[in-house]
Parts: C-alpha cells; structure tokens; sequence
C-alpha cells in the first residue's frame, strides 16, 4: 500500500491494506457460503471512454476487480429476479476474472447469469443477447483494441438494458460507490464449467452457458440477404481475407462467412481467440493489421480485406491496395443503406462523434435527414438510437453501427459492404471514388502521440483553451481560422451536458483541427490529433491523404506547440 493510502486510511479510519483481505461470514449468509470481504478502496477506479481499463497488473492486485464489481453490483440495487450476461473476448485473465465475477453475483443475489462458452462474448453479441432476451446489463471484459498478454490491458465494461454502454451518469456512480467500498461479497465454491453448453448452479443463482455466436448470426441474418451474399462467394468472381486478429471475433466471423456463406477455408486468418492475440496488437489500422494489409497490397490481393478488434466492435474496411477511411466508410454505407433489406425503409437520421470527418454530413443532407455530433464514445449515440433520432453511427475510430444493438459492430459493418459489393459488382476503389465526386472529398487523418507525460499533455490543451478567444481570424500560412471552441454536447433526448470534449478548430475553406486526450489510454496520456480538409474537384481528389493534409499538420503542430509539450518530433501513430 502507498503511504498516500496509508494516509487515507488513517484519516477514515478505514482499514489498510494489512486488512485487505480478512473474511467474515455473515451470520444471515452461513447457509449458503457467502463470504463478506473487508476491503479498503483504490482512488483509480474512474472508466473512461469505454468501461475501466487498466494494465493486467493492476487488475490482479488483491481486490481490485472485487472492489469495482461490487461497486457496479451496489449501484444495481436488488439483483434478485434479474438476470444479467457475462463474458469477454478472450484476452489474458478474461476465464479468471469470469469465475470471480460469477461468484460475486451469485453472492450478491442475482438469479441468472448466461455466459458465453468458453468466457467468450464479442461487444456487439452481448448487446444482441441483452437486448433479444431482455436482459437488466451484462458485463464485457475486455480492453478493446488494447494489447493482452500478462504485459498488456484488461478491462471491465458494463452494459445497461438496452444493451449499450452504461451512460456517464452510470459510470460515474459506479465510481463514486468504488470510493467508499467497505467490503464485498462472493460465494465459496468450486469453479463452473464455462466450456460445456447449459445449466448449472451456483449458490442460488442459476448459470447457463450459452452459444456465443448463434443469436448474433441469427440477427445477421434478419438484416442482410444472406442468399445474395452466398452468390457472390459462389460467383468464382469474388474473393476476400478477413482477419480476426487472433481476438473474439474469429468464430463469428467463420460461422458466418465460411459456414453460413460458403466462403472458402483460408478467408478467415488469425481466426483463433488467444490469450495473448498471438503476440498481434488487436487494433485494425493500417499499422496494427499489418499481414492483411500486406495481402492487400500485394500483386494477388483479393477483392475485400476487413479486420476487426479485440472485442469485434471495430472494422477496417479495404479494397485492393486501397484503405478506406472509417469516415467515409459511414457516409457510404449511409448513401447505399437502402440497398440493404435491414434499413431498406430509409434512414431516420446518422450520428457521427464530433472528432469524425463530416462526410456523412453531406450525405445527410441529400437525404434531407438529421446529421447528430456528439463527444467520443459510443455511449453518446444510445439515446438518440432508443429515440428512434438515428439509425447509422459512426466514429473515425473504426466503429460504425446501427439501431440493430447499441454497441458499433465489426462484422456487421463487414457484411454491410459485402452486400454494397453484391450489388454493385464493382470494386471497393471505384465505389469510394465515386462517392468523392458526387459528395466531394473530405481528407482525413488522426495523428496520435501516445505514452506522454500526463502533466505535459494536460498542460498543452490548457495552452489550446488558453488561445480560443483569440484565435478568430489568425493566419497560418494560407489558412484562416474561421472559428475555434471547446466542444460541448447537449444531448438533446434527456438534456444531459457534457463538457470540455475536444478543442475544434475550424478554417476557411471547411478545414478543421481537433484536439482531444484519449479516454482508453493505460499509459500516461495519449494525444490525439484529427485533421480535416474538403475537396469538391474531383482532379485534385487523388492526392496522398499526408500530403493533401501537410499544410494543415504544420499548422496543428503550431498552434498546440506539439514538439514543445510532448518533446516528441513526430507522431506514434497515424490513421
Ligand atoms: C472506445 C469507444 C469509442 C471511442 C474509442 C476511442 O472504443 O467505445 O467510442 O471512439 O474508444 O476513444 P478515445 O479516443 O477516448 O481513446 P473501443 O473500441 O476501444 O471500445
């Protein structure tokens, strides 16, 4: 224990951690094992953008995990009569922080808990599971695209009844409740079996071990034309790699397009959930997916390549030698959405997080439906979802989605454009160039600074606050600044406000900056950096994306004085 909780302890009068750990047995639980365990709070249990994310380490202190289940299982109130889901995507500790949990819920009360074969449940399965079964939440653990293995990150998400991620107001309950945790509960009792199909007991809760992958299929099945897409496999004309990335979605993504869509062996690489994610870094971008982009690249690439992450909420979308943007993927899928027979009854508006390119906007537009900018974090999209506001979602960070769940979906987005290629019988190059010229181009790039300095970080976009009132007018080079602020969301179904979400800067000629720190980071802090530019003419639509885009990273690096704060010359990442 650090001499600050030690400090802490002694001012509450809360025990420290020499008692973390002491076992009593309430008289009123003795019939059923229940254990009551003393516990001392940890000040860091705060989720971010998605859920608590920490490094493997840190979750395996004596009660940490206990501490902020509990907490969640507080805030919950009466668990008996409901039923919740659990599982992750497979990652380093996910089967024994899983036996934990289950015993905590079963100490707490809860009547039934469904867990997915194996510990394993992708994102947007559990969503599917909670929503189809009408289920209270359920619980995720994962880290998303963050790297597994004992070196890497775990993490803890909760989802609430309509199947999304808990909203802010939630999390930050759950948070305040971890602050002051006297003790948690969990039942004494052997292991379940999480690899065999159906129902056990555990203390008075019963616990069924379902089929991970059937009732997202199914739902699949309801939004896509499932026939068409076994002809175009079968057509000998089309061909395609999907790369599960060693994470959850391998299965997924066999059931359905190998078993179910006839796809030959070999489409589905990296297919088996590991551990470790078999050393790979479960992130699809062009740096992170590295093999498939290399057979993307190649002389002999197929048709389509597509990748997902960790916990399959993510997608990256690519065609031979050709990477399309997560932006511009949700404007297209948008623009063609009546080509598929699961919105074939028109949109009823699109969603995009504030930092993601406006080129769905446009489309928006011609659609004469509502376009919604809201903070980071698909959290945000679930009111507007429930409110029947929108129907797609989409975030510049490979995540798009549709009012099906309430979570962005890697597969889904995958079989969208499996049946825009279906359709059109045209390539993933052609479709997206001709998107450009009937909407225009919006150039586009995240410029990561990861790991620095926390301080530093902070103090950079204090700097940026700092200069807003004066930036109006200000040229850098031949650039202008139209306008600049701190993002700030209403949501305008409950009114809830969030502040302070990112700092925009916007430019003559519809060029944009923004500013923002990563709220999924485990390491120090992480910078982000988004630019944006518009290009109506088609001939100047064909440059390089750094390139089209050098005038406007000068000028980020200027005005956020980025080499000075970060005392880094170039970015980590780039997308
Ligand atoms: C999570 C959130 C996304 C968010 C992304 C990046 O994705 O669900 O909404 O866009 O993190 O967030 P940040 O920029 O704060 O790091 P995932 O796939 O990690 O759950």
């Amino acid at each position: 224990m650090s001499g600050k909780g030690i400090e802490e302890a002694k001012a509450t009068g809360k025990k420290t951690d020499s008692f973390r750990g002491l076992i009593t047995v309430s008289p009123e639980d003795e019939t059923m094992t229940i254990k009551t365990v003393s516990t001392i709070p940890f000040t860091d249990q705060k989720p971010g953008t998605s859920g608590l994310r920490k490094k493997v380490s840190i979750f395996k202190q004596p009660n940490y995990l206990e501490n902020f289940i509990q907490s969640i299982f507080n805030c919950l109130g009466e668990l008996n009569g409901k039923t919740l889901v659990f599982g992750g995507d497979g990652r380093y500790h996910n089967k024994e922080a899983l036996q934990v949990i289950l015993k905590m819920a079963a100490a707490n009360g809860l009547s039934k808990a469904l867990v997915g074969q194996g510990g394993i449940l992708s994102t947007p399965a559990t969503s599917c599971i909670i929503r189809k079964y009408h289920l209270q939440g359920g619980i995720i653990l994962s880290a998303s695209h963050n790297p597994g293995g004992p070196e890497g990150d775990f993490g803890v998400k909760f989802n609430v009844e309509n199947g999304g991620p808990a909203p802010e107001k939630i999390t930050t309950a759950f948070y305040e409740r971890s602050l002051s945790i006297e003790n948690y509960k969990i039942v004494e009792a052997p292991d379940i079996d999480l690899d065999t199909l159906g129902l056990s007991r555990l203390g008075d809760m019963d616990v069924e071990i379902i089929d991970p992958v059937s009732d997202y299929v199914e739902l699949m099945e309801i939004l896509f034309d499932f026939n068409k897409l076994e002809r175009l496999f079968s057509s000998g004309e089309f061909s395609m790699v999907y790369d599960g990335m060693h994470a959850v979605t391998g299965p997924y993504a066999k059931a359905i397009l190998i078993d179910r869509l006839g796809a030959p062996e070999g489409t589905v690489i990296h297919g088996k959930p590991l551990p470790d994610f078999g050393g790979l870094h479960p992130d699809p971008n062009l740096k992170y997916a590295r093999e498939l982009v290399e057979i993307m690249d190649s002389e002999v690439a197929p048709d389509f390549g597509a990748a997902s992450d960790g916990d399959g909420d993510r997608n990256m979308i690519l065609g031979k030698r050709f990477f399309v943007t997560p932006s511009d993927s949700l404007a297209i899928l948008a623009s063609k959405a009546d080509e598929i027979p699961g919105y074939s009854a028109g949109l009823k508006g699109v969603a995009r997080s504030m930092p993601t390119s406006r080129a769905v906007d446009k489309v928006a537009r011609h659609l004469g439906i509502d376009c919604y900018e809201t903070p980071t974090g698909w959290k945000f999209f679930g009111n507007l979802l429930d409110a029947g506001r929108a129907t797609l979602c989409g975030e510049e960070s490979f995540g798009t989605g549709s009012d099906h769940i309430r979570e962005k979906d890697g597969l889904w987005a995958v079989l969208f454009w499996l049946s825009i290629l279906a359709e059109e019988r045209s390539s993933v190059e052609e479709i997206v160039r001709n998107h450009w010229r009937k909407f225009g181009r919006h150039f586009y790039s995240r410029h990561d600074y990861e790991a620095v300095d926390t301080q530093k970080a902070h103090e950079l976009i204090d700097h940026l606050r700092q200069q807003l009132p004066d930036l109006r007018g200000r040229h850098f080079g031949n650039l202008c600044v139209r306008n600049a602020d701190d993002f700030e969301y209403s949501d305008p179904v409950d009114g809830s406000v969030s502040h302070h979400q990112g700092i925009r800067i916007f430019f003559e000629d519809d060029a944009r900056i923004v500013y923002r720190l990563s709220g999924t980071g485990t390491q120090g802090a992480t910078l982000r950096v988004y630019l944006e530019k518009f290009e109506a003419d088609p001939e100047k639509q064909g440059q390089e994306t750094q390139e089209a885009l050098a005038e406007l990273i000068k000028t980020a690096n200027e005005i956020a004085r980025i080499r000075f704060f970060t005392g880094r010359d170039n970015p980590s990442v780039i997308t």
